[in-house]
């Protein structure tokens, strides 16, 4: 089975097993959460579902709106019944690294106003410990603090911060959707890693956003595997 298909099991059970009629739900933003939103939108037709559906991104919003869902935003529904994430890496019990996609700042937002976070990726994403296959952590960051902020941590806890590039996409460095830039620190853990402190640290440092260490906030994840099947974790 190809990782795009087992995305989109992994999705499609998450939505299945979670979503019922007048919902508030966080929508996620990277690759994955697609086929979830993909499946909301059937099931809004099939069962005449009514739900508000609240964006992580700028490419959240584009994926609400194409499938005909309808948008809503925190100021009008600050509490969340479900969001539906996806991961870059998520360990044994269900901390994640997110940010891959450079979202990490309203997902992170989102994800603290819901009631539940469910996580859905593919098999790859599953892990012992974070940092044991993805191995940096985004941090968004104020642009101007990106080099006192890269020295800080290095000097606290090792690695290599790298400051995110547009490549062939934009000339200089990636701009999230809130304006600012992320660094991707390239740090190796062990299963003994106190990631929570780690992220508590980092988070006082002055121009620090926020991480892409989701601790102690999902409440579950679904993982597609290669034979077809879904591997739950909660
Ligand atoms: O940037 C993010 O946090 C995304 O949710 C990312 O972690 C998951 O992206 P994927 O679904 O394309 O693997």
């Amino acid at each position: 089975m190809s990782l795009e298909m087992a995305k989109k099991i992994a999705a499609y059970k998450a939505v299945d097993d979670h979503i019922t009629d007048n919902l508030v739900v966080g929508i996620g933003s990277g690759s994955t959460i697609v086929y979830g939103v993909q499946r909301l939108a059937e099931r809004v037709i099939s069962e005449n579902l009514n739900l508000i559906c609240i964006p992580t991104s700028f490419q959240a919003k584009q994926l609400i709106l194409d499938n005909g869902l309808i948008l809503g935003e925190l100021d009008r529904n600050p509490t969340i019944d479900v969001a539906i994430d996806g991961a870059d890496e998520c360990d044994v019990e269900l901390n994640c690294i997110k940010g891959g996609g450079g979202c990490l700042l309203q997902e992170k937002i989102v994800a603290s106003c819901a009631k539940t976070l469910i996580i859905v990726a593919d098999h790859t994403k599953n892990s012992e410990y974070l940092t044991e296959k993805y191995k940096k952590i985004p941090i968004e960051v104020t642009p101007i603090a990106y080099i006192p902020i890269k020295n800080r941590i290095e000097s606290l806890f090792g690695g290599d911060l790298k400051l995110r590039m547009g490549g062939s996409a934009k000339a200089g460095p990636i701009v999230t959707d809130n304006g600012n830039f992320i660094l991707d620190w390239f740090f190796d853990g062990s299963p003994t890693t106190d990631f929570d402190g780690i992220n508590r640290e980092i988070m006082m440092i002055p121009g620090v956003v926020d991480t892409g260490l989701f601790i102690g906030m999902a409440k579950k994840a679904y993982f597609g595997m290669p034979d077809g099947s879904v591997i739950e974790k909660e």
